[in-house]
């Protein structure tokens, strides 16, 4: 054969095979068998190997996976992907229908029902037909991109039947059969089986090894288009059949309703159904079909006011309270745990629970042997809300508090008017490994490799006696690979990530320092309000309250935890060992080319809306002005720029397209 021959002879079998992989993966409709299939396979994958000039980053047979990466870069999203509200009864739909109608100022709206698929949001971008990026959701304004994990996912197709330049959002998921399967192989090679098929999804997308993605059976259905044109789709299911003639494996129902009881009626329908489908959902997901109305409604800062998400009512099961154990948490209080008999609900093995406080006990009078209901709701910690009172036999035992603390033993005391019983030890261990396993966590100062296993390891053999030592540790390296044995590369791994935590921002030392009260938003608010830790420990109450959104117990809880010296001390440690303490806008993302920088924006920019590249530009320190003047670094001009680019150039202020913007982003 000839170069011409054998090149055609691949595009024929690429098609071939896209074809087939359409009518199996998105039509569910299979023409040829799985023996014809995989002879056509072959074919293109021998052709492939032979004549590698002809291997297309898009043919088929790329989606075996192999590409390894470091880690996952960062993608700025084209628009926020903003999250849903929740809805959770006939009265909120109501009320959700209502305010559309009184937005809108008409009773005509359409709704489409769809099933809200409990996975792992994406994003993906095609570019003439080609899939080009694939991103988590993140936190909706950045996400990783998981390209190359994505790539391998068999109802992603790497090209489509049309030569479209779409973005659509879409959830990653595995089915419940294949989760089974997927766990009972996990067993059998001794590895962590996963609680549910939401964290199978999401590990699985998480693999810097993409052949790993490749072997788990993940799995897509496409909910959304991101970059419609009004011109040409109109409506929701419009968009989405389009969708799905290009190739895309959309939802199987999307139910369009006429009226709010309608929508309430497939709520009911679902919420009895949701065990026979193949795949786990926690609930409904409800979108104004017309684009035009959607336009209207817009959004607020958090979601779309056109669409929410009905969650279905909390799962509850049946087990036995087999006993009640205390645990110290980081602030000392006791917390009575429920051991029970394990149970599946909601989607994952449940063996612990809650009980929260002794009242709580008192009052539900729950008692050791008591058969109980466990609840559930999503991502809710289980709880146990009733006892199955019938069921008692009279032998079941009745809980006390404990008196003293069950891992230092010092006195446990319930303040007049609390609920909560504390240990009074300050130093007591329990509490200093629970706020190390805090400090560490994701969420707050995000240290990689400091399980709570390797924080026992250290505080155990005296490595360490409060957070701050973690950042001495790097002078006992040696030490260290010889104690724990974990080898130089996790060593120097772990030494790294510690170091790399001291030039985290500040909200995140302000979360990780552990003070009452305080969670993650708050210490977001607090970093912003002031420059730095010293002014927020030398706050008095009036300042913190002042604070938008701190209320009286935060600040009251602010004020005492900086009042102990220990804390104090602690902060001072971690100053003089360079621990990042300043505010955030002056701390984190450093890019040069923004920061303290003054942006004008003109013009039309093709890939940004104007207030996506203004919150970029303050996300990275600089600030965006209205007018042209002196003071102006820099303007961004778009298409069709007018008066501020005339007099940008008037002034000599450098003036940079919308190509030289995106390059700043990323190179940093
Ligand atoms: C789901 C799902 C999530 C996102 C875009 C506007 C509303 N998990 O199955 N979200 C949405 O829609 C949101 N639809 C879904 N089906």
């Amino acid at each position: 054969m000839d170069y011409v021959k054998i090149e055609e002879r691949i595009k024929e079998l690429i098609e071939q095979i896209n074809f087939h992989n359409y009518r199996y993966y998105v039509l569910d409709d299979p023409e040829i068998s799985d023996y014809e299939y995989d002879l056509l396979m072959k074919e293109l994958i021998s052709l492939e190997d032979e004549y590698p000039q002809y291997k297309y980053p898009d043919s088929p047979t790329q989606k075996v996976g192999g590409e390894i990466l470091e880690g996952f870069n960062e993608v700025i999203h084209s628009t926020p992907k903003l999250s849903l509200g929740n809805v959770f009864d006939e009265g909120d739909i109501k009320n959700f229908d209502n305010r559309i109608k009184r937005l809108l100022g008409t009773t005509d709206v359409e709704y489409v029902v769809e099933l809200k698929i409990d996975g792992l949001t994406v994003i993906l971008n095609y570019e003439n037909g080609s899939f080009i990026r694939g991103a988590t959701r993140g936190n909706g304004i950045k996400g990783e991109d998981i390209t190359s994990n994505l790539k391998t996912v068999k109802t992603i197709p790497l090209r489509l039947n049309e030569a479209a330049d779409v973005e659509v959002r879409g959830e990653v998921y595995i089915s419940k059969e294949n989760f089974f399967a997927l766990n009972a192989r996990r067993e059998e090679t001794e590895e962590a089986v996963f609680a549910n098929p939401r964290n199978a999804a999401a590990g699985s997308l998480r693999q810097l090894d993409s052949s790993i993605t490749a072997k788990r059976p993940l799995n897509i259905i496409v909910f959304s288009m991101e970059n419609i044109d009004y011109d040409r789709f109109h409506t929701h299911i419009e968009a989405m059949n389009y969708l799905k003639e290009i190739g895309l494996k959309t939802s199987p129902y999307l139910i369009l309703c006429k009226s709010w009881n309608e929508v309430w009626e497939q709520c009911q329908i679902w919420a009895d159904k949701r065990g026979e489908l193949p795949f786990e959902i926690d609930g409904l997901v409800i979108k104004v079909n017309d684009f035009r109305q959607r336009e209207i409604l817009g959004s607020t800062v958090k979601a779309p006011r056109w669409s929410v998400a009905y969650k279905f009512p909390p799962e509850k099961k049946k087990t036995e309270l087999l006993d009640i154990e205390v645990q110290v948490g980081r602030t000392g209080v006791l917390t009575p745990a429920a051991v029970l008999e394990p149970v599946r609900i909601a989607g994952s093995l449940v063996s612990r629970a809650t009980l929260h406080n002794e009242d709580y006990i008192r009052e539900k009078d729950i008692r050791i042997g008591d058969r109980v209901v466990l609840q559930k709701a999503g991502d809710i910690i289980p709880e146990v809300v009733e006892v199955v009172l019938d069921e008692r036999t009279g032998t079941e035992k009745i809980f006390e508090m404990p008196k003293y603390c069950p891992v230092c033993g010092a006195d446990a005391i319930r303040p007049e008017g609390e609920s909560a019983t504390r240990c009074t030890n300050n130093s007591c261990p329990a509490q200093l490994r629970r706020a190390l396993f805090h400090f560490v966590s994701r969420d707050a100062m995000n240290i990689d490799g400091l399980g709570p296993q390797i924080i026992s390891m250290l505080l155990d053999n005296n490595f360490i006696s409060d957070a701050g030592d973690l950042y001495l540790l790097k002078d006992r390296r040696e030490e260290l690979v010889n104690i724990e044995r974990m080898g130089e590369k996790s060593v120097n791994n772990l030494l790294n990530s510690i170091e790399n935590s001291k030039a985290n921002s500040l909200d995140r030392l302000i979360f990780a320092l552990g003070i009452r009260m305080i969670g993650q938003r708050a210490s977001k608010l607090l970093s912003e309000a002031f420059e730095n830790i010293d002014e927020i420990m030398g706050a008095t109450y009036e300042e913190l309250i002042s604070v938008n959104e701190i209320g009286e117990k935060m600040a009251k809880s602010i004020v005492t935890f900086f009042k102990e010296e220990r804390n104090t001390a602690l902060v001072e440690k971690f100053r003089n060992l360079g621990v990042n303490m300043k505010s955030e806008r002056k701390a984190i993302e450093i890019n040069e080319n923004f920061l303290g920088k003054t942006f004008v924006l003109t013009g039309t920019l093709t890939d940004f809306k104007r207030d996506r590249a203004k919150e970029i530009i303050e996300g990275f320190g600089g600030k965006v002005t209205g007018s042209v003047s002196k003071k102006t670094d820099y303007v961004l001009a778009g298409e069709e720029a007018g008066s501020k680019l005339q007099k940008a150039n008037e002034l000599g202020i450098q003036v940079i397209d919308e190509e030289t913007f995106k390059n700043w982003i990323e190179r940093r």
